[in-house]
C-alpha cells in the first residue's frame, strides 16, 4: 500500500495503553513523528525511546490529564506551535463500572463524561482551529459499538460514546469546504486495560468479559485506524465499526469458543 503518511506530524491522547499506544506504535512504523500524552509518564517515555530507537521518528511526549482544561490549555499549544499535528487521535477515555442508572456512581460518571466528551473536546479546539488555518487535518475519535446500542449498566459509558458519534458529525458540518477529514472508530470488544479501568482491577470480572472467544485486539483497532489515516485525500472513513467475529452486536455474542 502506498504509504501517504510518512513524516507526517500525530497527536495522540492516551498512548500509555490499548488501543492508543497499538496506533501509536503502527504511526510510528510508517515514519509518523509522534505527540504521545497520557497520564503515565514512565509507560510514555517507554515508549517514546522505544520508537525513537526503533523507527527513526521524532516523539514528543507530554504528560496530559485530558480532564484538566487549564494544563490542556497550557501545555498543548507551545507543543502545537512547534511541531503543527497532521493527524489527532482522540484516543483517552475509559467506562467505569456496570451498576442500573439508579444505583450508579456520580463521581464515576463525571469521570466518564469529563474524558470522554470534555477532555476530547479540549483537546480538538485546539488541534482544529490549526488545521483549519492549514486548511487540513485528520481526526480519527474512538467511539464504541456502545454508543449505537446501550446495554444494561452502560448507561453513562454509552452516552459518551455516543456522544463521540454525534461530535464527529457535527465537526464535519463544521470543516464543509476544507480538506480536513474527520472520523469514528466504533469497535467492540478489544483486549486492553479497558475492563481493568471498568472493573476497578477485578481480575474476575475483567477475564469474563474476554470468556469464550477471541476479542479484538489492539493492533487490529490500529490496523483499522492505519487504513483510514492513510487513505487518499479526497477518502473521508467518516465511521468505522468493528467487532470480533463471535460478536455481531453488544447483546448477541457467541460465547461458545469455536470462534
Ligand atoms: P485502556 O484502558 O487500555 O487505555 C486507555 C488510555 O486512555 C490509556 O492510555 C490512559 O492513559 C488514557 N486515559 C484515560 N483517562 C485519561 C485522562 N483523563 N487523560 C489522559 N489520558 C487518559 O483502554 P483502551 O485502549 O481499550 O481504550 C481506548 C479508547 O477506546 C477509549 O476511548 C475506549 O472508550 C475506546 N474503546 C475501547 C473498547 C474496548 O473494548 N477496549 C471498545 C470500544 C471503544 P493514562 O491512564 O496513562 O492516562
Ligand atoms: C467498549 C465496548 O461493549 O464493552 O466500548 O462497551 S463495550
Amino acid at each position: 500500500m502506498t504509504n501517504r503518511i510518512g513524516g507526517k506530524t500525530a497527536l495522540v491522547t492516551g498512548a500509555t495503553a490499548g488501543i492508543g499506544e497499538a496506533i501509536a506504535r503502527r504511526l510510528a512504523a510508517a515514519g509518523v513523528h509522534l505527540i504521545l500524552t497520557g497520564r503515565r509518564t514512565q509507560r510514555l517515555d517507554a515508549l517514546a525511546r522505544e520508537l525513537e530507537d526503533r523507527e527513526a521518528v521524532a516523539v514528543t511526549t507530554l504528560r496530559l490529564d485530558v480532564r484538566d482544561r487549564e494544563a490542556v490549555e497550557r501545555e498543548l499549544p507551545p507543543i502545537l506551535e512547534k511541531s503543527p499535528v497532521d493527524i489527532l487521535v482522540n484516543n483517552a477515555g475509559l467506562a467505569l463500572g456496570l451498576e442500573p442508572l439508579d444505583k450508579g456512581s456520580v463521581e464515576e460518571w463525571e469521570r466518564m463524561i469529563d474524558t470522554n466528551i470534555k477532555g476530547l473536546l479540549y483537546v480538538t479546539r485546539l488541534v482544529m482551529g490549526r488545521m483549519r488555518e492549514r486548511n487540513r487535518g485528520h481526526i480519527l475519535n474512538l467511539g464504541s459499538i456502545a454508543g449505537e446500542v446501550a446495554y444494561p449498566g452502560g448507561n453513562v459509558y454509552c452516552a459518551t460514546k455516543a456522544a463521540v458519534h454525534m461530535l464527529t458529525e457535527a465537526m464535519n458540518a463544521d470543516v464543509l469546504g476544507t480538506r480536513i477529514r474527520i472520523g469514528t472508530i466504533a469497535p467492540g470488544a478489544v483486549d486492553t486495560e479497558f475492563s481493568d479501568v471498568r472493573f476497578g482491577g477485578d481480575k474476575t470480572k475483567r477475564d469474563a468479559v474476554y470468556e469464550g472467544y477471541t476479542p479484538l485486539s489492539a493492533e487490529d483497532i490500529a490496523d483499522l485506524a492505519l487504513y483510514i489515516l492513510n487513505a487518499p485525500e479526497h477518502v473521508n472513513i467518516q465511521h468505522a465499526r468493528i467487532m470480533p467475529t463471535a460478536q455481531r452486536n453488544p447483546y448477541l455474542l457467541d460465547r461458545d469458543g469455536t470462534i
